[in-house]
């Protein structure tokens, strides 16, 4: 069984879209070999954030990983900043992936297009080295991910295929891993743009109340076709709400065409938003339970400490392989 390994960097409140693209993922897979499921708060400090804000997020993501149904008996569960294999192998890494390569990732292009050249942090640029560590630290031949990390993994190819050829066969090759159905859920208020945690216009958050969470459904953007019809480039909003509808119902576009055939949006809408709220409610409950129990804390300690258990080993390796003295 191969080894699985994901991660959500804690910038924000997470969204319908991390739910969708990546948590229900993680739960899908959890029994099919060990998971490493980790919360990548070293790259959330890639972009301005106030620490009570990282330490809070931080862990309302454990508790929502808990809250989707991972069984921490099963899945590794752990903060990347306490593992500290993380940074000193990126710092080895750093020097075989290349500027060029790095500068053309469109997570950085897209998110230091708006900064001053004298203000990018240097950690936003490399961001993809410290998460080709996280990658080759765990062995891990599975990487589930939404569509937009796809491009970072193969990043950590491109650098498994050239340090092994360097070094021989000391990393494992890693493999994105998108979901059929819902890799991009996109923004309800701008069906072009994806729904992203740290871009907060007409996006669905997991705190938000579920009032709240009907009101956005209702008033998604949508076209004026009037007809509930998957065509991403004709009716990008309808086809965003069938994704929804689709990836938490489990019905195909196809079933959902022919259900809502002759009835307008305002009823489709209804029954998108009755979807959300049945798989929110439940989820949303437990997360509370949760933050009450006290359990994250207990549940991080743990990951770790099996998370260092292998992580260190890999390092081990890869120190020897590159010559460093005395390991
Ligand atoms: P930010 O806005 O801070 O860049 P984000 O919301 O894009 O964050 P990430 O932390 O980058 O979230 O992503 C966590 C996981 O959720 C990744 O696997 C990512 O691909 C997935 N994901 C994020 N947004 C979406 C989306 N709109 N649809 C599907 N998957 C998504
Ligand atoms: N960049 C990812 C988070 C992340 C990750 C990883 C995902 C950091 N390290 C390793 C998969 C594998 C994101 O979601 N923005």
């Amino acid at each position: 069984m191969d080894n699985i390994l994901s991660g959500i960097k804690p910038t924000g409140q997470l969204t319908l879209g991390n739910y969708i693209g990546a948590i229900k993922n993680f739960v899908k897979v959890q029994n099919e070999g060990e998971s490493f499921l980790f919360i990548a708060d070293l790259h959330a400090l890639t972009l301005p954030i106030e620490p009570e804000t990282l330490k809070n997020n931080s862990r309302d993501i454990a508790a929502y990983y808990l809250a989707a149904g991972l069984d921490p008996n099963r899945a590794n569960i752990f903060l990347q900043s306490d593992v500290p294999s993380h940074s000193e192998l990126a710092i080895i890494l750093q020097n075989y992936l290349y500027m060029g390569e790095l500068s053309r990732m469109t997570q950085f292009k897209d998110k230091s297009s708006k900064m001053k050249e004298e203000a990018i942090g240097l950690g936003l640029f490399a961001y993809p080295v410290l998460m080709a560590a996280d990658i080759v630290l765990y062995d891990s031949k599975r990487i589930p991910v939404g569509e937009d990390q796809v491009q970072h993994v193969e990043l950590a190819r491109d650098l498994v295929k050239r340090f092994n050829n360097r070094y021989g066969e000391v990393l494992v090759m890693p493999k994105a891993e998108i979901a059929k159905v819902g890799a991009r859920i996109m923004s309800l208020s701008d069906p072009t743009k994806k729904m992203s945690k740290s871009d907060p216009k007409g996006d669905i958050y997991l705190n938000d109340s579920l009032e709240a969470i009907r009101k956005k459904i209702m008033s998604a953007v949508t076209d004026m076709v009037g007809k509930v019809h998957y065509d991403v480039s004709n009716q990008p909003g309808i086809s965003n709400l069938m994704t929804i509808m689709s990836s938490l119902s489990g019905k195909t576009f196809e079933q959902i065409e022919k259900e809502f055939e002759g009835k307008g949006y305002g009823d489709f809408k209804r029954a998108v938003a009755d979807t959300v709220v049945a798989e929110l409610t439940p989820f949303k409950q437990r997360y509370e339970e949760i933050i009450k129990s006290g359990l994250v804390d207990e549940v991080l300690q743990r990951g770790a400490s099996r998370a260092n258990q292998i992580a260190s080993k890999t390092l081990l390796r890869v120190q020897k392989a590159v010559g460093l003295y005395h390991k």
